[in-house]
């Protein structure tokens, strides 16, 4: 037990160092002054912005952020940031974030941490998509890395539909995603449910992206 516990120990180390070095990288290589910065969800996250703060602090950088989430909200807030949203700045320059998964093709699976709608509608308004990801994120087969699946937001009274309906089209199975707890399902800061649609077999990305936004009740 002592021997894989600290074996545990030593990895869960790496990967936080891992995400370290990650978003410092990409915060001192895509990050200028004057710049509007949307700030992404999840835990590799909470070391951009960090060193976001760092740079305003060292180098008298002038930037405003705009969250995708509570989380980053909260983020930006604790650490003095100046916290803007997409009523006075629907243009940003820059959007950094974090990601479940990336392909050879940089396609990407997000929202394993649950703010994915959010995290989509300000990637959409930005310049420039930084996503951070360290080596535990590069996927040789899109879903099969963390076997979490992929997921997808969905207005509550619409998740069984919409789970049947993503079954029915494309195989596999996606399933409600429940609170830790198990009380509940978890609620988004949308106030919606997420579906982790898990599966067996290779997909074509851009058919499924588009298939699924076409079911009535989607909303990623
Ligand atoms: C968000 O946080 C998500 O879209 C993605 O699911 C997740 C990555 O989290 P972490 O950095 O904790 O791996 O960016």
């Amino acid at each position: 037990t002592v021997c894989s516990d600290s074996r545990r120990h030593h990895g869960t180390l790496m990967a936080e160092e891992a995400k370290k070095l990650a978003a410092y990288a990409a915060v001192d290589n895509h990050i200028q002054n004057n710049q509007v910065v949307g700030v992404g969800s999840g835990s590799t996250i909470v070391y951009a912005v960090d060193r976001l703060a760092e740079r305003v602090r060292q180098e008298k950088l002038n930037m405003v952020c705009v969250p995708t989430s509570f989380q980053a909200r909260q983020l930006i807030l604790q650490h003095g940031l100046t916290l803007s949203d997409l009523d006075r700045h629907p243009e940003l320059d820059v959007v950094i974030d974090g990601a479940d998964e990336v392909d050879a093709a940089l396609t990407l699976i997000k929202g394993g941490g649950g703010c994915l709608t959010q995290e989509k509608i300000v990637a959409g308004c930005a310049k420039h998509f930084i996503v951070i990801a360290d080596y535990r994120k590069d996927s040789k087969a899109l879903g099969q890395q963390w076997k979490k699946g992929v997921p997808v937001e969905v207005i509550p009274m619409a998740y069984v539909p919409v789970s049947r309906a993503i079954a029915r089209r494309f195989g596999g199975e996606a399933v409600l995603r429940m609170a830790v707890s198990k009380a509940g399902p978890v609620v988004t800061d949308n106030s919606n449910f997420i579906l982790d649609w898990k599966f067996e077999h290779a997909q074509n990305w851009k058919e499924v992206n588009t298939a699924i936004k076409m079911i009535p009740g989607q909303y990623r």
